[in-house]
């Protein structure tokens, strides 16, 4: 049997109650291995995590190994297979993603620095916590010389599902129908919800939804904006459905399947996106080697959308210069 060893940070939060159920269950690497837990908590949360961890053990999983309860960095990523970053302060009603940049981005610096230090050397890093993609690139430039720039991650697979439950519910279609609906840019309103490229079983979308009005108004805004009408509703942030996008996140790139998925990943300059950034592109990934889907014609209103959403991250990283060693 398989094993891996998973490190998440802010495990005792909303999206770590409603994640690490669904890993130790088997969900995010198969019924055929076997996952070490390792929590990550700040001391106020590490006894809450104690109460986590009890109810993990009540579950029986067949699948669990050890589970670790700390707020000790060097232990939480010796040795791990997987670095699954969500602790961070989330963003609450009234707060723009940008005002989290500076209380977040020192976390990172930190982070990247240790999981350069005691992670496995091909440990992958997925980050959840906002604003996610800067947080990224902070932790890739910090782990920089010992953990490979491609193997950092951003998570925009929550866009990409709100884009695709959008379509099914306009459709009358089943999600699974759709394809090729990919989030671009950054996880943020700026964000690129490209439906020119996207089919719904055998038609363009576009075919199908028979309304571009439709599809560049309320498609698009309601995709950018649902994070904030979650918190209007809920008080709170999602938290159930960003913890299922983790999971189908991390079993994307696991798997051998050619779908294209929507994943921020370290630009190599494709599509004219700058070196270095971590922006959301279309990807394929086989057994864990993730490639940006090259060739897809882009509108020049596609364009346009493309170029806002790289100006904002490239703001935010000139914010957080002094974090990128
Ligand atoms: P919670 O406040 O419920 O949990 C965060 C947890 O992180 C807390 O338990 C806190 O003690 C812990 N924490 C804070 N700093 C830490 C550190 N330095 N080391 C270890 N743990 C630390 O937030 P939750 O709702 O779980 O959201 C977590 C993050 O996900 C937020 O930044 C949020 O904005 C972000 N999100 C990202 C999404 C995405 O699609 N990329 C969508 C959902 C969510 O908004």
């Amino acid at each position: 049997m398989k094993e891996v060893t998973v490190a998440i940070t802010g495990a005792a939060g909303q999206i770590g109650y409603a994640l690490l159920f669904r890993i130790a269950a088997g969900e995010m690497f198969g019924p055929e291995t076997k996952v070490n837990l390792n929590l990550l908590e700040l001391p106020r949360a590490v006894p809450a995590l104690e109460g986590v961890k009890m109810e993990l053990k009540d579950c029986a999983f067949p699948l669990l190994g050890h589970v670790l309860c700390t707020d000790d960095s060097s232990k939480a990523f010796s040795n791990v297979d997987w670095a699954l970053l969500v602790g961070s302060v989330p963003r609450k009603d009234g707060m723009e993603r940008g005002d989290l940049i500076k209380i977040n981005g020192p976390i990172f610096v930190g982070q990247g620095k240790s999981i350069a230090d005691n992670a496995k050397p091909d440990c992958k890093v997925l980050v959840v916590g906002n604003p996610c993609n800067t947080n990224a690139l902070i932790a890739k430039e910090n782990a920089k010389g010992k953990i490979p720039g491609k193997n950092f991650f951003a998570m925009t697979m929550l866009d990409q599902n709100r884009a695709a439950s959008q379509i099914a519910d306009k459709c009358d279609c089943n999600v699974g129908d759709i394809s090729q609906l990919i989030v671009w840019g950054n996880h943020s309103s700026t964000q690129f919800p490209n439906f020119e490229n996207a089919k719904v079983g055998s038609s363009t979308l576009e075919e199908k939804v028979n309304n571009r009005s439709w599809l560049e108004n309320d498609f698009m805004t309601t995709v950018q904006k649902r994070g904030a009408a979650i918190i209007k509703a809920r008080g709170a942030s999602s938290a159930a459905s960003a913890a299922n996008a983790v999971v189908d996140s991390v079993s994307s790139i696991e798997s051998n399947s050619n779908d294209i998925f929507s994943l921020c990943i370290e630009s190599d300059g494709s599509y004219d996106v700058p070196e270095g950034l971590i922006f959301s592109f279309p990807v394929t990934s086989k057994g864990g080697e993730v490639k940006i889907v090259q060739g897809l014609k882009l509108s020049a209103f596609a364009q346009e959308k493309i170029k806002a959403t790289t100006e904002e991250l490239l703001k935010e990283k000139d914010i957080v210069a002094e974090h990128l060693a």
